[in-house]
Parts: C-alpha cells; sequence; structure tokens
C-alpha cells in the first residue's frame, strides 16, 4: 500500500478512490508535512531570521510536493484512482498574507533559503483574514474578508510564547509554525505569531471592525486601513508584537545554540528587515539586552553587526515616519532608546536631513535602521544606485561600504516548474534537468534560437496555457476571450506609479481607431488585475474606469472583434499562476524610477511572455540580458523623470493644450458612453487628477507607449520571429532566480557558516 493509501485509510477508513477531494487533500496535507518534518531542519550556529510584515506564500500543496520531489509520482497515484490533482488543490485556500511584491519576494526567499541548506526561519504575524478579497460591484471595488485558516491547515499550534509589554497592559503571544520545504532539501520554518484573544466576529459590513480592543483585534487583518489614527496605532501595534515576539525567539534560539553571551548575538544571528515594518526589532534588542546589564554601547554595537536593512521603495509617502506621540501610546518603554539612538547621531552628524527624530518630532524608520544596521541594500540595480545618488544620498556619504544591491529574484520552483508543466517538461527535453537547481543552464536553450520545431513547440504551449486563462476568465469574471488574439497583460497592486491609466489610455486610442476604421492585425485582450488599497480613492477611481471599459467595448460587436477587456477579480497568487504562462505581453510600464524593482516582470519572461516597459526596476536588467531586439522599451529615461521633480516642470495641462490627440484620449474618460456604463462621480474624479495632477507623469510618455505597444503588435503577427523573442527571454531568466539573490545575500551580508 503507498503512504497516501495508508495515510487516507487511517484518517477515513477508505481507499484513495473512496475519497473525496476534500478528504484525499486532507491525506495529503498530513502525508506533505510528516515528510518534510522526517527529513528534518537546515542547522547551523549562526542563522538567517528574515522579519518581514508579509509573507504572500499562497497555496503549498503542489509546491511542496514539487520540493519534496513527489510531484510526479503522486499526481500519477492520484489519475490512477480516478483523481485530478489540479482539482484537489482547488480544496486549498490561498492565505493572503501579503499586498504585493513585497510580500512575495519574502516567500519566493524563504523557499530559496530552504533549498541552499541555509539555517534560519521567516518571522511574521499570523492574520487571521488576511489581505481583504476584492469583489467588484457596480464596476466597483468592494473588500471582503478572506478567511484562510481552517481546521486542516499548513500551520501548526506551537508551545513556545512570549510577553509582549505594551503601555497599559501585557499580551502574550502564540507562535504558529509553517514548515517551509527545501527544493530536494531539508525544511526551514516560517513562524507566524498570533494571540489566542482575537474575535473574528469584530468585523462587520466588509472589513470595517472595531479598532480599539487591542487583544481582540490585534492580528485580524493586514495592514488595517492606515488613513486614520487608530488605524496606525493598530499597525504600531502589530510591527512592535512582530518584533518583540522576533527578538525573544531569536535570542531563545542563540542560547540554545551555545550564545552565552548576548554580546556575541551577531555571531548566532543575522536579523533581515524586510523594509521598515520590522524596524523597531532594533530598539527592541537593545531595550532587552540593556535589561539584562549590557552596557548602552555594547548593545548598539551588537545589534547594528545583527541587523541589515532592505529598501523596496522610493516612494516618500511608503516611508515609515511614526508620530512620537504614537509611539508613546503604544511603546513607552522604547521612547528612551530611540531618543538615545537619535542623540548619538545628532552627536556626530550636523546634517538634520539625517537625524531620527524630524522637527516634527516623528521617526523615521529607515534613517534609524541605516544608523543601527550593517547593511542597507536595494532590490535591483537602478534602485540601489538612486538610493546612493539621490534618494539617500547624504546616507551614501557617510556610510558608503553599507550600501549594496541585491536584485530581487523568484523562485523558479513555483514561476515555472509548478505554474508551467508544459514548459518546463519541453526545457527539459532539450537541455536536461540541470536547470531546475542552477537557473543559469536555461542558457543552454539558445542553441535552439533558430530550431523551427523548438519554436512551434513553444508557440504550441504557450497557446495552451492561454486556453486555461481563456477558462479562468470566463469562470472568475464571466467573459468569453479568445486564445488566437493576443494576451497583453497588466497584473499587479493599482498604484497611480505603476501607472494602469497610461494603459488605458492605450485601450481607448484603439477604440477610437477601430471606430474610425483602423483595425489591428491581430486581435488583442487587455488583460488587468490589481487590488487597491481600501482608503486609495483614484486607484479605485482606473479599477472603474477598467471596469467601465470592459463592459463598452466587450459588449460592442463592432469594436469586439478587435479588442476585448478583462480584469480578473482578487489578483492573487493563485490566479498569478495561471497568468504568468499564458502571456504574450508583460506590461511594466511604471514612471521610470519609481519602480524598485518589479518581479512580475521576472516571472512574465520566464514564462516566454515579450515585456513592454520603461527603463526602471528590474527592467533595465531584463534589457540588458535580452538586447534590445527582445523587449519593448518606452518613455522617458530615470534621469530625465528625476530632473521633472527637482525642476517641478512637468504639467499635464500644458502637454493636454498643445497635443489634441492626447487630449481627446484623456476627454473619453468622461465622454458619454463612458458615463453611459459608469458614474460619473468616479470618472471625473479621474479626468480631474490627470489633467490637473498627473503626479506619475502618464501624459509625457504616452505618445511614446502607443508608438511602441503598436509596433510590438505587429511585430507579434511574425510568429517564428516573435516565438524567437520568446525564446531568448526564457533562456536569460536565469539570473533572476532567487536562488542567486539568496547566495548573493549570504556572500555579501548574511554570511552563514
Ligand atoms: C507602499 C505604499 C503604502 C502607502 C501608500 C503608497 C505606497 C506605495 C508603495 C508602497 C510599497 C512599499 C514597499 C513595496 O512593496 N515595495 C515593492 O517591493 C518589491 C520587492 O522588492 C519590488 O519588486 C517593488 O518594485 C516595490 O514596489
Amino acid at each position: 500500500m503507498s503512504n497516501l493509501a495508508k495515510v487516507v485509510e487511517e484518517l477515513f477508513n477508505k481507499s484513495i478512490k473512496e475519497c473525496s477531494d476534500e478528504e484525499v487533500y486532507v491525506g495529503l496535507l498530513k502525508l506533505t508535512k510528516d515528510s518534510i518534518q522526517n527529513k528534518g531542519y537546515n542547522e547551523g550556529k549562526k542563522q538567517i531570521y528574515y522579519i518581514s510584515a508579509e509573507f504572500l506564500i499562497g497555496k503549498l500543496l503542489s509546491n511542496n510536493l514539487i520540493n519534496l520531489g513527489i510531484y510526479d509520482e503522486i499526481s500519477k497515484e492520484l489519475a490512477d484512482n480516478g483523481k485530478d490533482i489540479t482539482k484537489i488543490e482547488e480544496v486549498e485556500l490561498e492565505p493572503s498574507l501579503g499586498n504585493g511584491g513585497l510580500g512575495r519576494l519574502a516567500a519566493c526567499f524563504i523557499d530559496s533559503i530552504a533549498t541552499l541548506g541555509m539555517a534560519g526561519a521567516g518571522i511574521t504575524l499570523n492574520y487571521h483574514l488576511g489581505l481583504f478579497k476584492q469583489v467588484f460591484e457596480n464596476k466597483l471595488q468592494k473588500e471582503t474578508p478572506n478567511n484562510w485558516i481552517t481546521e486542516n491547515c499548513w500551520s501548526t499550534r506551537q508551545s513556545n510564547s512570549y510577553e509582549v509589554p505594551f503601555k497599559n497592559f501585557t499580551l502574550k503571544s502564540t507562535l504558529y509554525d509553517i514548515d517551509v520545504s527545501g527544493y530536494d532539501n531539508k525544511a526551514i520554518k516560517l513562524h507566524l505569531f498570533d494571540i489566542d484573544t482575537v474575535d473574528e466576529n469584530l468585523v462587520y459590513d466588509g472589513i470595517k471592525f472595531d479598532q480599539h480592543d487591542i487583544a481582540k483585534n490585534l492580528t485580524l487583518f493586514i495592514y488595517p486601513d492606515d488613513s486614520t489614527r487608530e488605524g496606525q496605532l493598530l499597525r504600531i501595534y502589530q510591527q512592535y508584537f512582530m518584533v518583540s515576539n522576533g527578538a525573544q525567539l531569536i535570542i531563545e534560539e542563540a542560547k540554545a545554540r551555545g550564545c552565552d553571551d548576548l554580546r556575541k548575538l551577531n555571531e548566532y544571528a543575522v536579523i533581515q528587515i524586510n523594509d521598515t515594518h520590522p524596524s523597531m526589532v532594533i530598539p527592541e534588542l537593545i531595550r532587552i539586552m540593556t535589561s539584562q546589564g549590557i552596557s548602552m554601547d555594547e548593545a548598539i554595537d551588537t545589534v547594528s553587526k545583527t541587523c541589515a536593512y532592505t529598501n523596496h521603495t522610493i516612494l516618500a509617502e511608503a516611508l515609515e515616519k511614526w508620530p512620537m506621540d504614537y509611539l508613546e501610546e503604544v511603546v513607552p518603554h522604547l521612547i528612551p532608546i530611540i531618543r538615545e539612538l537619535d542623540n548619538r547621531v545628532r552627536a556626530k552628524f550636523s546634517d538634520p536631513s539625517v537625524a531620527i527624530i524630524d522637527e516634527s518630532n516623528r521617526v523615521h524608520m529607515a534613517h534609524m535602521d541605516i544608523h543601527y544596521s550593517f547593511s542597507v541594500n536595494g532590490v535591483a540595480y537602478l534602485h540601489t544606485e538612486i538610493l546612493k545618488n539621490s534618494e539617500l544620498k547624504n546616507f551614501y556619504d557617510i556610510y558608503p561600504e553599507k550600501f549594496n544591491n541585491k536584485t530581487n529574484g523568484i523562485t523558479f520552483r513555483r514561476w515555472l516548474m509548478h505554474c508551467n508543466h508544459p514548459l518546463t517538461n519541453l526545457i527539459e527535453e532539450l537541455i536536461g534537468p540541470g536547470f531546475k537547481k542552477d537557473a543559469n543552464e536555461l542558457e543552454k536553450l539558445l542553441q535552439f534560437k533558430d530550431d523551427d520545431a523548438v519554436l512551434d513547440k513553444l508557440l504550441a504551449i504557450k497557446k495552451d496555457a492561454k486556453v486555461v486563462l481563456k477558462d479562468f476568465v470566463k469562470a472568475n469574471v464571466n467573459q468569453d476571450i479568445d486564445e488566437n488574439s493576443i494576451f497583453d497583460i497588466q497584473v499587479k497592486r493599482l498604484h497611480e506609479y505603476k501607472r494602469q491609466q497610461l494603459n488605458v489610455l492605450y485601450i481607448i486610442n484603439k477604440y477610437l481607431e477601430i471606430k474610425e476604421g483602423k483595425t489591428p492585425k491581430t486581435p488583442i485582450t487587455f488583460v488587468f488585475g490589481a487590488k487597491a488599497a481600501p482608503a486609495y480613492i483614484i486607484a479605485k477611481d482606473i479599477i472603474h474606469a477598467i471596469l467601465c471599459l470592459q463592459e463598452l467595448i466587450n459588449n460592442d460587436p463592432e469594436v469586439s472583434k478587435y479588442i476585448k477587456v478583462v480584469m480578473v477579480e482578487n489578483y492573487n497568487v493563485t490566479a498569478a499562476e495561471k497568468l504568468f504562462p499564458a502571456c504574450d505581453i508583460s506590461e511594466q510600464i511604471s514612471l521610470a524610477s519609481k519602480e524598485a524593482s518589479g518581479t512580475g516582470n521576472m516571472k512574465f519572461m520566464l514564462n516566454g511572455a515579450v515585456t513592454l516597459g520603461t527603463d526602471d526596476g528590474a527592467n533595465v536588467e531584463i534589457h540588458q540580458l535580452v538586447g534590445d531586439e527582445n523587449i519593448y522599451i518606452f518613455g522617458a529615461d530615470s534621469d530625465s523623470v528625476i530632473e521633472h521633480y527637482a525642476k517641478g516642470d512637468y504639467c499635464a495641462l500644458e502637454i493636454l493644450k498643445n497635443n489634441p490627440e492626447i487630449s481627446k484620449l484623456v476627454e473619453f474618460l468622461i465622454s458619454p458612453q463612458m458615463v453611459a456604463v459608469g458614474n460619473y462621480d468616479n470618472l471625473q474624479r479621474l479626468y480631474h487628477e490627470i489633467v490637473t495632477k498627473d503626479w506619475f507623469m502618464t501624459l509625457l510618455d504616452v505618445e511614446d507607449y502607443i508608438k511602441v505597444k503598436d509596433q510590438a503588435i505587429a511585430d507579434y503577427a511574425d510568429r517564428k520571429t516573435w516565438a524567437k523573442k520568446m525564446l531568448v527571454n526564457i533562456a536569460k531568466a536565469g539570473f533572476f532566480s532567487s536562488d542567486r539573490t539568496i547566495e548573493q545575500y549570504n556572500q555579501d551580508v548574511w554570511k552563514l557558516n
């Protein structure tokens, strides 16, 4: 009897054949959890603790089966028993413990840390309802809770518990662990801290809840609406709860590994601070150490040698600055330490721009990180250069040796082997299985650049993936799309800097062209997927505009022959796994300098999509790797954008006045056609924003975007040449394996033994 057969026999007293999909899932969950535990955990004296408010892990079943090396065996066994593994996968609920790229990056990183045999752990919170689930109602985003924790799930309650002191009360934590299996290696753990008193009944009317009773709401949601004082306080409670638990666990484990003097903590632990959300770990560790008789000087020295900081954005509004009185209200015991850290900075540097506490009494978390960490890194070459030369120049001048770049990466286990079996199999047929362990081997594919049979196979695989997406779209939003059309896809968080609105203007242009009789050679399907922050009004208006275009265009028989628009509902990791393999044109159209890296760009490339993008974030490196022939680059470069901001000389209205063609596109947002299907208020607000502000310079790039995108669409018709571009993109994607990124972190920063 097979292992799975034994497990379900034990659990349900049934054979695999007799079990429901739910029962098979529960059996597989148990089998997988046990197998990972039996293999054991990576060990080492020094460990990496990756602290992050987000780990967007996605569903885990198939990934774990792949990493354990039993996916093929299990799926065959299931098939032999009349079960379909993809149906079993559907039973699993997706945890949504992250917003977007930053959280997904953390998930890819722990996969790579485990795979490379490094010892360590992820540290985060056990959000009960995660990020909201998005539903569309009357072409508007509505937020609903995403209940992902079920009786049978990947996390297991542990016995560890710590006391976390706040101003007026102390909370006792509970720890849940999720095992993260390495590919052909042992595991590491993702630690999710929680409290037992959280009350899900607090939630009403979507995702609203009473924000006052911290013992009941602390870990309800990820990033609750922080546009209010209560929301911001709750976020500070969450952050401190995460890092205080983390610090206590790290110290406990270091001691267990032989650290008999906390002044040597850096020999046992390195803490990677993922953006500023975990920054309070610095004063918290200092607090714990000084409370145990270690001097302030020594505590600061040790903590600075233990912590490393990653910056993920240059957007000022995303850089956390907590008002001192908020911190007073939540964590008064950290205030003397933060003041001491600030005083030391002020004693050394007269430049007020590098102080921790500013003249408005706000604490700049990133500044604290930079002064009291030994490493500061950006997440793509261009991003790190911008940090060094402009955004953090004053810090770089002080600490040039701390700054380093670690270009992001993605785990190929999920973003190729799991989400695209046909492509994985083809690659293995052509170059053998070595690429699964060493992603650089993908370069061997270049030898097939002129091999018609291989190129035909690539196109056939793409077409099949498009049929899979077509079925998904039908089930998800009840829209019919054509797999023979070009799939042009933009999926990512909704933000003005990512410029979904630029794509909208292109679609309007195409619509008007078709109405004038100028039709595209190949039909095009424009696909969007994006959640907007609940309090981000303009982002929600952009979603509304996209949904209006979807209705207007798809229901117009004259136009829908040539173009269609779909916005998938509740874009998440599971949807992403269907979208990336099916894409022809990958939209990476942020305003140059604003997208720190992007990681969706890498997932598309790996799955044979061709990038249409600005020279921004990791697009710059994609561009360098594939060459001008195999990418479509448009728009102003980052230097000129930075100059426009410095001079304040960008004026959308000016462009509109001088350019009737562009003006026509923007005016269409409030045209009778749009207003007939949408809400005037939402459309007018978006129109007004673009005309009067356009903070992310959509209109600066719109002409070039239309020109270059038209070129890409024309080129698509030459299927052979296009397939070559696809092949080169796949072959050059090896650099973007998160295994490479993690090896570099280890070599330059963590130095695990
Ligand atoms: C956060 C917020 C929150 C407040 C409203 C405005 C705003 C704008 C941006 C952000 C982003 C915070 C940090 C972040 O998620 N960065 C992303 O990190 C990814 C992984 O490094 C990277 O690929 C993305 O380019 C970067 O945006």
